[in-house]
């Protein structure tokens, strides 16, 4: 059965091999198949700035492969909307203690029938809430926005969108609650 594992630097020795093979994922995922060249690395693993030991992974894990990912980076650092994109975050970048940024989602090729994304989205929230996070932040295509908004999510727009290679893209916050977590639960069977 599929479960979410919370991977955080006090117990990120214990999964040093399935972190080795998400980053590997990450790049077979977001170059190979999003095309998202800028992130290629000869030794075919996505590692970037923001995979360090304030990063916490949400890895989905079945048996012991891993079959999707995320990850949460502190917004009071240095992060992805503060350093690349502060130009989508028009109406400032959110920024507390209580607020983590959310990037690199995925689900591999052959569990993409919306059950281990509901999982992982079911997970986000779960954690999020008993970790007191009232909020994520994301750069986003424009369609997660009407997916978010079937999974109960409540989104708020931190600018106006804007192309990022060739795409539309918009900066959002996500208020984390007991009612998002309850509405994607339903949504993906979860008890
Ligand atoms: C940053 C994001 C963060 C949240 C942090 O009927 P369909 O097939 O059109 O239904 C699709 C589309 O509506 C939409 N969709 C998915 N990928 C799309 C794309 N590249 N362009 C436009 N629309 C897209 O979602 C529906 C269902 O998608 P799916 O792939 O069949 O199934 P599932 O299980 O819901 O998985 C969705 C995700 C996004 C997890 C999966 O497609 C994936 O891992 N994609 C590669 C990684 C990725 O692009 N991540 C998002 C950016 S990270």
């Amino acid at each position: 059965m599929t479960q979410i594992h919370v991977i955080t630097r006090d117990n990120r020795p214990f999964y040093a091999d399935h972190l080795q093979t998400y980053f590997r994922l990450r790049h077979e995922i977001f170059v190979g198949e999003r095309g998202w060249e800028d992130l290629r690395r000869p030794d075919g693993r996505d590692v970037d700035a923001y995979d360090n030991d304030n990063t916490i992974y949400l890895l989905a894990i079945d048996g012991d492969r891993v079959v999707g990912g995320q990850r949460l980076y502190p917004t009071v650092l240095p992060h992805m909307i503060s350093e690349v994109f502060p130009h989508l975050a028009t109406r400032g970048v959110p920024r507390a203690s209580t607020v983590f940024e959310w990037t690199r989602y995925f689900v591999v090729k052959e569990r993409r029938m919306g059950r281990t994304d509901c999982r992982l989205l079911a997970g986000l929230q779960e954690f999020c809430f008993a970790e007191g996070i009232t909020e994520v932040t994301a750069v986003v295509e424009m369609w997660w926005l009407p997916r978010w908004q079937q999974s109960g999510f409540h989104v708020r727009p931190i600018g106006l969108p804007a192309m990022v290679e060739g795409e539309a893209c918009i900066a959002a916050s996500i208020r984390i609650g007991e009612e998002s977590l309850k509405s994607v639960r339903n949504l993906g069977g979860l008890r």
